[in-house]
């Protein structure tokens, strides 16, 4: 299991970071996804034989965020 932890900007609501742990939750291989708007911080859990970086990166971008790393 891995795990990242990312700053993400365009989150400007809680609309927004409800919005974004729902769409990581939804990815094949996630197993948890935490989304701070306060600390703009995603705190992502995945398996690393379902799901690389750079698809959670491109499915963050995809829904309208930017990874800041
Ligand atoms: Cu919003």
């Amino acid at each position: 299991m891995s795990r990242v932890e990312w700053t993400i900007d365009g989150m400007t609501c809680s609309g927004c970071s409800s919005r974004l742990k729902r769409v990581l939750q939804q990815i094949e291989g996630v197993t948890s996804a935490e989304v701070t708007l306060e600390t703009r911080q995603a705190a992502i859990h995945f398996d690393q034989q379902r799901v690389n970086t750079a698809t959670l990166k491109e499915r963050v971008e995809s829904a309208g965020f930017a990874v800041l790393v």
